[in-house]
């Protein structure tokens, strides 16, 4: 039986059950035509189902929390609601259920057996639902059809001086974006709370579809001629954004760019873009502004800035040392960097305890397509050295390589070789899976996020002995 058969034979008989089990059973898209049309369905759905989850369910503990992990940045502290993704410590990332290779599989894809295309990652983030080829192909002509972006944030981006960071003019950008906000039109004019979600969405799907213009402007500006091509209708996101960056002319290039942007989309709810994204967006601050913070957060070095960092890293090693450094001069050279306490960007978890899935996806495509690239090959030694030099120090709770190891040699393979701007790649990934969250945050009515604090005199009186 076909996919899209099964998909019908179960959602005939769904439609008789209750909505709870008719989720459960659903893996394919209905044939309903837009993602809104499917949200619209769905929504009802899910409300009811949170409804009954936590009428029952409520009181139930998820976990205590320790004065250490008070003090630790809140590490394992279960306190969040993430729809579109989940982190297993050991296994990694599974967007709505799926790993990264089912994701390769099961996607829709621009070319036969190539990388899955990020609209359809949106598709599965937003509904729990594998999208049909041409449901995919609804959201790349919506995504190019609201590419445009208002002429005074082209002005704004023209402007700035191009020693501004890649990352502070992005985030310059999206606030400026904010200027057509149908969420902060929407609640100026007394919108009803049952009704958040529409504005939210066609805000989502606004700045997604406005992000290859604002990121290809700036490195078009700060790089090159100052020149961006136009955004062609009938084509692909990953497509349109590195034609607009002028990468288009080679295939592998766009692949590349399907993949990293699935790839770097989410990655559960506790990282610092994600988070910051949905703590702005629960005070009712529209799409964009909360997506402005989450890309400040992206921009430091232990989060998505690491990209960059790693890359640094590995000339100056290579500079220092030399190109053809044996096994023991790059262990030299890592322990001085430890010892002048100093991270090794792009090793080390908050969460994942093994090496991250979404740097071996990247591993897989350098070995298919650069597996004699003498930056991969670094790459690959450092993939080698690194944990046990790590282990032997004996801090890192995680020695493995996490995501931002691997996608600078990739990038520096097919020419882009401009380090800081990588986060900027990074961030127009990231929009995608806090998007996502943001539409089911006002879909769900999720109140304004607040946690408790104590100075440590206030702990002290609650719990010190003397
Ligand atoms: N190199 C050296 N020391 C490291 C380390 C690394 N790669 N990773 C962790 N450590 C150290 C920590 O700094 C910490 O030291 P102190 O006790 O002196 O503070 C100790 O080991 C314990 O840290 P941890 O529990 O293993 O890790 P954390 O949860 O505190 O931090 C980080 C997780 C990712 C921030 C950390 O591993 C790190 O700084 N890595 C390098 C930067 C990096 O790659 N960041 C990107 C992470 C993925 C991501 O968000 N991408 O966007």
């Amino acid at each position: 039986m076909s996919a899209i058969r099964a998909f019908n034979t179960t959602f005939s008989k769904a439609v008789r059950q209750p909505a709870v089990r008719l989720n459960a059973t659903r893996s394919y898209a209905s044939q309903a035509k837009s993602l809104k049309e499917r949200l619209t369905e769905i929504i009802p759905e899910k409300q009811e189902e949170v409804k009954a989850f936590k009428k029952d369910y409520g009181n139930t503990v998820l976990g205590e929390v320790t004065i250490n992990q008070a003090y630790g940045g809140m590490r394992g502290v279960k306190g969040l609601i993430w729809e579109g993704s989940v982190l297993d410590a050991e296994e990694g990332i599974r967007f709505r259920g799926k790993t990264i290779p089912e994701c390769q599989k099961e996607l829709p894809s621009a070319v036969p057996g190539g990388e899955p295309l990020p609209e359809a990652l949106f598709w599965l983030l937003v509904t729990g639902e594998v999208p049909t080829p041409e449901q995919t192909k609804s959201v790349s002509q919506e995504w190019a059809a609201r590419a445009a972006i208002p002429e005074f944030v082209e002005d704004l981006l023209d402007r700035c001086p191009k020693t501004l960071h890649p990352m502070a003019q992005f985030s310059l950008a999206i606030n400026a974006l904010q200027h057509d906000s149908h969420f902060a039109k929407a609640y100026s004019n007394g919108i009803n709370k049952a009704d958040y979600w529409g504005p939210t969405y066609e805000d989502a799907m606004d700045l997604i579809a406005k992000l290859p213009n604002v990121a290809a402007r700036i490195y078009r500006n700060v790089y090159k001629d100052g020149k961006v091509a136009d955004i062609q209708l009938d084509k692909d996101y990953s497509y349109n954004f590195s034609n607009l960056l002028g990468f288009a002319d080679n295939k592998e290039f766009v692949e590349l760019m399907r993949l990293y942007l699935v790839l770097h989309s989410d990655h559960e709810g506790g990282n610092a873009s994600a988070h910051t994204t949905h703590l702005i967006g629960s005070t009712l601050a529209d799409p964009y502004l909360s997506f402005a913070g989450g890309l400040n957060s992206l921009a430091g070095p232990l989060h998505g800035l690491a990209n960059q960092e790693v890359l640094r890293w590995t000339m100056k090693m290579q500079e220092t040392i030399g190109k053809d450094a044996s096994d023991e001069q790059i262990t030299k050279y890592l322990w001085d960097t430890l010892n002048g306490g100093k991270v090794v960007p792009g090793f080390g978890h908050a969460v994942l305890r093994k090496t991250d899935p979404r740097y071996m996806a990247q591993r897989e495509f350098a070995l298919q397509h650069l597996p004699e690239d003498p930056l991969f090959a670094l790459v690959s030694k450092l993939y080698h050295i690194i944990p046990g030099v790590l282990t032997e120090h004996g801090k890192t709770a995680n020695p493995y390589p996490n995501v931002d190891a691997h996608s600078g040699v990739l990038l520096q393979y097919y020419g882009m070789k401009e380090q800081d701007y990588y986060t900027v790649l990074f961030g127009v990934s990231r929009a995608i899976g806090v998007m996502s969250q943001l539409i089911w945050d006002r879909s769900l009515g999720l109140p304004l996020e607040r946690p408790k604090s104590y100075s440590t005199a206030h702990l002290k009186k609650m719990y010190a002995k003397n």
